[in-house]
């Protein structure tokens, strides 16, 4: 009888122990590293949203990893496009303990810091960087879920001599990881479909004033310019472009030009409707329940949609999908999990090939109709 009761007891103290346990909250930070600041801010904010966004909705499945009640925290961080900044906003990522990231954003600040989570041993999954040399290391803590460059600028050459006919191309790049790579790839597919290069100029991702290289483009009368950057250089570009009376010249670019800001940096300006532009993914009227995401997102966020959103909201779950199957919250012990990928997201499916590169992916070609980015596939 005494016996029964003592293990009674003990049973009670064990149940109320690990309830107790299973209350017990523990934070989980996740970094977002983007350009927060400066004149692609708003490529930055949209990637925090989208990571926020996960993050709230994490929250609340409640889950419980490790026996611990989770409670997911972003630590946001600005790297301002600069690969300096970035390592150094990496290395604060790492000091602050974070169990995972998502980012960079641009490829040039993408590519050096991903050495950095390497050494301290924390996955970062990108939603933006699309240069195909940030998987080339074949770091188990690298991770894209987003097409790369080489389907980027290899659907935009084949799109230019096949669809449009395209004969001879000028080419401009900001020199940066993002943009000289993928004009270059573009170029690359160009030339094996016979497409003659007449210019070929570089920029920088700080210039706005573009008259002097357009002038000279102008004179070898191009069908088209292919232009390897982002919107805050494409929008005045496409302005100065019609000042210069070059209203005939297609315009092509990766996704880095694919925004809803282009159309407002365009003001108005003609040229916005000879862009043909590609995101590394399926359009948001084909990912699976892409247009109801946008909805919720829309409401949070008014107005701040770009393109990144929905891959950074999926690379929140898919680090914290390796944390569930490795029933722990820390890197060192989720990171062997991350392979094992294969989750439904707002985007797809995703899984990796063994450098971290998404399997399977796809891309989108758009252009701008009424200042509206309009799908062509
Ligand atoms: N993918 C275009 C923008 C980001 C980057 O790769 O630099």
């Amino acid at each position: 009888m005494q016996m029964k009761l003592k293990i009674t007891v003990v049973a009670a103290i064990a149940a109320v122990a690990s309830m107790a346990l299973a209350q017990e909250v523990q934070v989980v930070k996740i970094g977002s590293v983007a350009p927060m600041s400066g004149a692609q801010s708003h490529y930055g904010k949209d990637n925090a949203n989208g990571t926020l966004m996960a993050a709230e909705d994490l929250n609340a499945q409640n889950l419980v990893i490790g026996g611990k009640k989770i409670k997911f925290e972003i630590q946001v961080e600005d790297d301002a496009a600069d690969p300096k900044q970035g390592t150094a906003a990496a290395q604060k990522l790492c000091d602050s303990k974070v169990s995972g990231v998502v980012g960079h954003l641009n490829s040039g600040t993408t590519i050096p810091a991903s050495k950095i989570y390497h050494d301290c041993g924390i996955p970062m999954v990108t939603g933006a960087a699309t240069n195909p040399n940030l998987t080339k290391p074949g770091y188990d803590t690298t991770y894209r879920i987003i097409a790369n460059d080489n389907s980027l600028g290899a659907g935009l050459a084949f799109y230019a001599a096949d669809a449009l006919k395209v004969k001879t191309v000028a080419m401009i790049d900001d020199r940066t990881a993002y943009g000289q790579g993928v004009a270059e790839v573009f170029k690359k597919v160009a030339l094996t479909k016979g497409i003659k290069v007449v210019d070929d100029q570089f920029t920088t991702d700080k210039a706005t004033d573009f008259m002097a290289i357009l002038t000279a483009i102008k004179a070898k009368k191009p069908d088209a310019i292919f232009f390897g950057g982002m919107d805050p250089q494409a929008g005045p570009m496409l302005r100065q472009m019609e000042q210069l009376g070059m209203s005939n010249v297609k315009y092509f670019g990766g996704d880095g030009i694919c925004t809803a800001e282009v159309a407002k940096l365009a003001a108005g300006a003609k040229t916005l409707d000879n862009v043909v532009c590609a995101d590394g993914g399926a359009s948001l009227k084909k990912m699976p329940g892409g247009e109801a995401w946008k909805k919720r997102y829309d409401a949070k966020y008014p107005g701040q949609f770009q393109v990144y959103s929905p891959y950074t909201y999926d690379a929140t779950f898919v680090l914290v999908d390796a944390m569930k199957r490795a029933n722990s919250t820390d890197p060192k012990v989720y990171i062997a999990k991350m392979h094992e990928t294969n989750l439904k997201g707002v985007t797809g499916t995703i899984s990796f090939e063994p450098n971290g590169e998404l399997k399977n992916p796809s891309i989108t070609l758009s252009h701008y109709v009424d200042g509206k980015k309009t799908a062509l596939n």
